[in-house]
């Protein structure tokens, strides 16, 4: 009986503390596109002002999606029309589409040896793959730690260096998942890293051996998380904000004109740049760890979704980087490769001008503070601006998407290496 109500207790307070996924049943999406600068300071007031609302994207001149709840519409519909806005329905309820088994995610208590890119996974699933792969490749993997969230989650990535390389290798970091509700930039991340390791193709294998490789899949492992447990449409990182409100975006948070635009200092939004740069134990940990790799950094990447677009600094300005012509060239190569396979069609350039000004992301502080001369941020799939639809991409097309930005890559390092003189096996 005791053993029974010990049982029960346990039950009761794991409960309690394992967060409730959310619903949004009878939840409206609507569509709003503000034009005028009177009507995004009248939108502003939404930011986490209950749970009735989310803004689903960082607020700015142009379409953005809210989530509303049954409760609140009536009170959203009047502010619109105070505002001179009428929106457009995008979806009548929310929680049916959320429902649609369209992301089929790793059972991770009957965790296979076989690790799939036919479903998306948790985090303590990658990491588990990436602990195997040490033990399957142990001259070629080690594992990294690029820091700590604010959680207290390890930044974990793999360290991949074939040592019948090159003698003075320089390195390619890429990084991913630093939006937690991107979900197809961690698979991404995984997929070519097991192309590294794995390919038959012998061009892929040269590239493999010609850098030494860093690859972390979670930049925002608490995100990442939440967005399995509570909240599939999170963004940003959990640390407890002003105003009641949760995390800052890691991608306005690095410290390189930090804040300058495209960044709020609102603690609700999810353009928050953060109380100060590197606020966030995460990108502080992780610019830090950047900065003390011992090889030259050859490039540096990072994947996020969605809209197909290829990205090179700046964010923080309208004034292209002194190597833009190069930047182009590749940028060119590299959107090519990404067509060949599906006919994927990518457009981008700089970040300012291809879609809008953005203070403090990881890309331009590669390129403007570590000095890397190839920063490039991948929009990964779908194309469109439905941020209702855009991060949730079906499992089944993890793998065309790994694919096709393998190529990718593989097109544009080989570019840049030939533009650099830089010899490759
Ligand atoms: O707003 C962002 O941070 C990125 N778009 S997203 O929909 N994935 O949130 C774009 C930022 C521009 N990219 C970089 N400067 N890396
Ligand atoms: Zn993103």
């Amino acid at each position: 009986m005791k053993l029974l109500l010990v049982v029960l207790l346990s039950a009761n307070f794991l409960s309690q503390c394992l967060a409730e996924r959310l619903r949004f049943d009878h939840y409206k999406v609507y569509r709003v596109q503000p034009t005028r600068a009177d009507q995004l300071k009248g939108l502003e007031v939404l930011e986490g002002s209950s749970h009735d609302v989310m803004v689903l994207n960082n607020l700015h001149l142009g379409p953005t999606d809210f989530l509303i709840a049954p409760s609140y519409d009536k009170a959203f519909l009047g502010l619109l029309k105070s505002l001179g806005l009428s929106p457009e329905l995008i979806d009548a309820n929310a929680q049916s589409s959320l429902s649609l088994d369209i992301e089929p995610v790793a059972d991770s208590n009957r965790r296979s040896e076989v690790y799939s890119w036919m479903v998306y996974h948790e985090l303590n699933d990658t990491q588990h793959w990436m602990q195997n792969l040490v033990a399957k490749y142990p001259d070629i993997v080690t594992i990294f730690v690029a820091g700590q969230s604010y959680e207290g989650r390890k930044l974990m990535g793999l360290k991949i260096n074939h040592k019948d390389g090159r003698a003075d290798k320089q390195s390619i970091f890429l990084e991913a998942g630093m939006h937690a509700r991107e979900w197809i930039s961690p698979a991404t991340a995984t997929y070519f890293a097991n192309e590294l390791l794995t390919s038959q193709n012998a061009q892929i294998m040269g590239l493999a051996r010609s850098y030494v490789w860093y690859i972390l899949p979670h930049a925002n492992p608490d995100g990442y998380v939440y967005t399995h447990t509570t909240n599939r449409m999170w963004r940003k990182t959990r640390s407890p904000q002003d105003k009641n409100c949760f995390g800052t975006d890691p991608n306005r948070n690095w410290g390189f004109h930090w804040r300058e635009v495209g960044a709020s200092s609102d603690p609700c939004s999810e353009s928050y740049a953060g109380p100060k740069a590197f606020s966030e134990p995460e990108t502080q940990t992780l610019s830090q760890h950047l900065t003390s790799l011992p090889e030259p950094m050859f490039m540096y990447l990072s994947l996020h979704s969605f809209s197909q677009l290829l990205l090179y600094p700046f964010g923080y300005t309208s004034k292209l980087p002194e190597n833009h012509r190069q930047l182009e060239q590749v940028f060119n190569v590299a959107v090519g490769a990404m067509k060949r396979r599906y006919g994927t069609r990518y457009t981008g350039g700089n970040v300012y001008d291809a879609i809008y000004p953005a203070a403090g992301s990881s890309t331009d502080w590669a390129y403007g503070v570590l000095n890397v001369k190839y920063s490039y941020c991948y929009e990964l799939r779908p194309s469109g601006y439905s941020f209702w639809t855009g991060f949730r991409l079906p499992a089944s097309q993890i793998i065309p998407t790994g694919q096709e930005t393998t190529d990718s890559l593989m097109e544009m390092i080989k570019a840049a290496a030939a533009i650099e003189g830089y010899k490759l096996q």
